[in-house]
């Protein structure tokens, strides 16, 4: 069979094109570790309460055993719900020492919104009526910045709360 020298170069450029993709989506998978949250567990979004990890007085940071945590979260326009402190007062940020296991379960009361740990692979968009979990080991110091990538309204610049990583 005899090929015209464009149509080879196409052939080459198309198949050339598509293991690279496959190269990239294996390196993110694999290599990286970034995979879809889960969307198994189902919730009433007008009724976050009646779960038991989302109850006001179970929402931010909770340590579940040596080196491992919990995160609680109920995003709402335009916030995020980690609870209150003992002064009362909402709770902005939350504090993990470097290397632990931090597993997020964030459910909205509302919209879509995205709960992304800016500088992490934590990246969860955040639909109503599930549960979108993630477990992260957080292997780098600083402050991260937790931000909503999914245009939820005009508030949406406001909405984001902190994550540090200390020594
Ligand atoms: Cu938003």
């Amino acid at each position: 069979m005899n090929l015209h020298r464009f149509e080879r170069i196409w052939l080459i450029f198309g198949m050339g094109s598509l293991i690279l993709f496959l190269a990239i989506i294996g390196f993110a998978a694999f290599w990286k570790g970034t995979h879809p949250q889960s969307h198994i567990e189902t919730i009433d979004p007008k009724n976050v309460e009646a779960y038991e990890d989302f109850q006001p007085e179970n929402l931010g940071l909770t340590e579940v055993e040596d080196g491992k945590y919990v995160v609680n979260v109920v995003a709402s326009a335009f916030n995020y719900d980690l609870g209150k402190d003992e002064n009362g007062d909402a709770v902005r940020k939350i504090s993990v020492p470097k290397g632990s296991k931090v597993l997020f379960q964030v459910t909205t009361t509302d919209v879509v919104h995205g709960f992304q740990v800016a500088g992490t692979n934590v990246n969860m968009m955040v639909e109503p009526g599930h549960i979108s979990r993630f477990e992260a080991t957080m292997k780098k110091s600083g402050e991260y910045t937790v931000v909503c990538n999914e245009y939820c309204g005009v508030g949406h610049h406001l909405m984001f709360s902190t994550v540090e990583v200390y020594d």
